[in-house]
């Protein structure tokens, strides 16, 4: 499993302030953290910051990228803020992300031939989210085609059938499921993504419903996730999952979070430490 730590997100107010006061610490201590607990990309999203959001990002790039090792996930809606977030991004960053309406590929294609990152691409266009499975399949089909042609690796595209809040619509969480794996059936060298903790917008206890559906989705062949790698419960249904899967030779993975579990004294913590 890829995961996207989330934390680095402009709609939390804690980050906003960071970055709205330049906080170094405190990104550095956000990214550090979520590559200690496993995360492979660093997303990193100023877009409430408006006006300010692409100086925010062209002094927060280099200063993350100073300062740990993981390439960064930019996740910006700004065709703007994106080109200068590729510009100032050294090696190969992920695009976070690219929609499939006219607008939106006519600004990104030419960043994406420019610059060759990695690419989120969403199950999105003029037509809104999509409204069946064979939809979003037939859309990611598109979005592939499109990339593979523009000479991208299968490997290196993310397909994000976009997650809706139960909350708002209680068909959505079968709707992604369902999507997932006719994606990874059609489609099984592309990746697929998914902003999780969207399912429990608006809803009380959200990490646990978080972390279930991560679960669901693992079982339908989810690739990756946009995450708090922070949530140790998160990690323990992960690697629970993963082992009853048979995606965990050995179970190797999950003993060996079993055992340092209990040697951090956290084992049957009902909740991490929540701040900010
Ligand atoms: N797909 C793609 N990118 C995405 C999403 C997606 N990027 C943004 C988002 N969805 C995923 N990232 C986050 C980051 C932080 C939070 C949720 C999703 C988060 N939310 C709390 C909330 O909404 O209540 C904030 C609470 C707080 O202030 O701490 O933390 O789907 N490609």
């Amino acid at each position: 499993m890829i995961i996207v730590g989330e934390r680095l997100n402009s709609s939390r107010k804690s980050v906003l302030e960071a970055l709205e006061r330049r906080d170094e610490q405190f990104l550095l201590d956000q990214a550090a953290n979520q590559e200690r607990a496993g995360a492979s990309y660093i997303d990193i999203n100023a877009a409430a910051l408006m006006d300010a959001e692409t100086p925010t990002l062209r002094w927060a790039i280099p200063l993350l990228q100073k300062n740990i090792r993981l390439p960064l996930s930019l996740d910006t809606p700004n065709p703007e803020a994106m080109e200068a977030a590729l510009k100032i991004h050294k090696g190969r960053a992920l695009l976070n992300s690219l929609a499939g309406d006219a607008k939106c590929l006519q600004a990104l294609i030419p960043l994406i031939r420019d610059f060759k990152p990695r690419v989120i691409a969403l199950c999105l266009d003029e037509n809104g989210p999509p409204e069946s499975s064979d939809c979003a399949l037939f859309r990611a089909e598109k979005m592939a085609n499109l990339l593979v042609r523009e000479g991208m690796s299968s490997e290196d595209i993310f397909i994000d059938p976009l997650v809706r809040p139960i909350g708002v619509d209680s068909n959505s969480g079968v709707l992604f499921l369902e999507s997932v794996e006719k994606i990874k059936k059609n489609l099984p060298d592309i990746k697929t993504i998914a902003g999780l903790s969207n399912i429990s917008f608006g809803l009380p206890q959200r990490r646990q419903l978080n972390r279930t559906f991560l679960a669901l989705a693992l079982s339908r062949g989810l690739d990756a996730a946009i995450c708090d790698p922070l949530d140790e419960e998160l990690q323990a249904t992960l690697h629970a999952a993963q082992a009853l899967l048979g995606k965990d030779p050995s179970l190797k993975k999950y003993l060996k979070a079993v055992r340092e579990t209990i040697k951090s004294g956290t084992e049957g913590r009902s909740r991490p430490p929540q701040s900010g």
